[in-house]
């Protein structure tokens, strides 16, 4: 017995040190690899977010230009801020029923029930024995929201598509919703593992146009069905409602528009954590001109009075309040004026992120809710710039009170400076951040007691 749990405890300390601690406050949330196609779910406290996992095709994996996906991470936060990376939770080469050569681990999500974690995950099946060709969805069951997990031996009997959603209602009775051009779902049997029912179309959505990606919720007693659609050239996040899980659903509106440079997917999760509602998504920011390596980030959403979602518009700076004394990325901004640029670091490898360019005196950038302690007695920064700059750091907008200013040396590399800070009330701050003179790039600034 006391074998079996020094065993346990080496396998958890070895989770421990393999698992990843991404500090990343802003939008895109993973900034080591490609995540797509987040669930988002509350789990003891935490959100856990299970993403797909895009990877780029290469000889012998996958299929050049399209959508390459082996395994799943899983990541999760108490802050909204701070993401672990709990490493890899299933991989295609697991599951005894798929295809090894398919590389399609398409979206998933994950759900509690009476103490057991069900993962559901799609992928194309390695013959017609259970669900015939194509597409079927899988379950992996563990008993922490990080597994291990348990794959079973056969996918889901009588389910053909992608892109698992499950909602438990208030009276315990499980739903699976997927998609296959259209949306269908089907009640689930108490063992989580298996259609209850013949699957329904959920026909009350648009005609016309893919729809994929369900994702259903319930809130005041209104059960929200949220889908990805093609009104037009690609997708944008749209919601129907019912009274009931399985509907008929009446279409209400757009949660988020088409993306404006094109990239072909969105997909989704709606949670609330902490009182505030959050959408999460995907967007292709680290792979601008490749719109099958996409990253996965979060917004705020909000309700009208009527229960209508208001659509949310994509922002950099995303969510979370941001400590002051941790690297502030104000190419994250949460507003700008005209004229300031976004460049990658460096653009052979954009997992390096960015930089903002202000490049004239009197342009800022502002970026909200960061949290100043007191006690703060310098900011640090990572700049350059190539004649000379000096910027200034205002409290809650371009014309609030100033709290430091930096002379920015000439040179054309970056640098590392610090500016002393005058006077400020501690708590919540947006900072604005002005020009003074030349052109400046900037890349990070912290704030620092010392
Ligand atoms: O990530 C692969 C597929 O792209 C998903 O399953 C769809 O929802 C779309 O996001």
């Amino acid at each position: 017995m006391r074998e079996v749990s020094r065993v346990y405890r080496f396998i958890l300390y070895a989770q421990m040190v393999l698992m990843g601690e991404l500090a990343f406050a802003q939008n895109p949330l993973i900034m080591d690899q490609f995540t797509a196609d987040p669930t988002a779910r509350v789990f003891g406290g935490k959100v856990y977010v299970y993403p797909s996992h895009d990877i780029l095709a290469e000889e012998g994996k996958g299929r050049t230009g399209w959508f390459c996906m082996e395994d799943y991470h899983v990541f999760s936060s108490a802050d909204l801020i701070k993401w672990t990376d709990h490493g890899v939770i299933v991989s295609q080469e697991q599951v005894p029923w798929a295809d090894p050569n398919a590389y399609s681990m398409w979206a998933p999500d994950c759900i509690e029930k009476n103490g057991k974690y069900y993962f559901y995950f799609p992928t194309r099946a390695r013959d017609t024995t259970y669900n015939g060709k194509g597409f079927t969805i899988g379950v992996a069951i563990a008993d922490n929201p990080a597994g291990p997990f348990n794959i079973q031996s056969t996918p889901i009997i009588g389910v053909r598509g992608i892109d698992p959603n499950v909602l438990i209602d208030k009276d315990g009775q499980a739903y699976l919703y997927w998609s296959q051009g259209s949306i269908y779902g089907a009640r689930l049997k108490e063992n989580m593992l298996e259609l209850a029912e013949e699957p329904h179309i959920l026909g009350e959505l648009p005609q016309k146009g893919l729809k994929e990606g369900p994702f259903v919720f319930e809130r005041n007693g209104i059960y929200y069905l949220t889908y990805p659609h093609v009104e037009n050239k690609t997708e944008r996040l749209e919601y129907a409602i019912s009274d009931n899980p399985l509907g008929p659903f009446t279409v209400k509106g757009v949660i988020m528009d088409e993306w404006a440079n094109g990239c072909w997917t969105n997909h989704h999760s709606i949670l609330k954590f902490e009182g505030q509602w959050y959408l999460f998504y995907h967007h292709n920011d680290l792979s601008p001109d490749f719109d099958k390596a996409r990253s996965i980030c979060a917004d705020s959403l909000f309700f009208d009075t009527d229960g209508s979602i208001l659509k949310v518009t994509p922002t950099f700076r995303g969510i979370g309040s941001q400590k002051a004394t941790e690297a502030i990325h104000p190419d994250r901004y949460s507003l700008k004026s005209d004229g300031v640029n976004i460049a990658f670091n460096d653009t052979l490898d954009t997992f390096k992120g960015w930089h903002a360019v202000l490049g004239m005196e009197e342009q800022w950038i502002q970026y909200n809710s960061v949290n100043l302690r007191q006690g703060l007695r310098q900011v640090i920064w990572k700049v350059r710039s190539p004649l000379g700059g000096k910027i200034e750091v205002r409290l809650d907008g371009t014309s609030g009170s100033i709290i430091s200013t930096l002379v920015i040396p000439e040179g054309s590399s970056w640098q590392e400076l610090k500016s002393p800070i005058y006077g400020y009330e501690s708590g919540i701050h947006n900072i604005a951040i002005i020009s003074k003179g030349n052109s400046v790039d900037l890349d990070w600034l912290r704030f620092e007691e010392q």
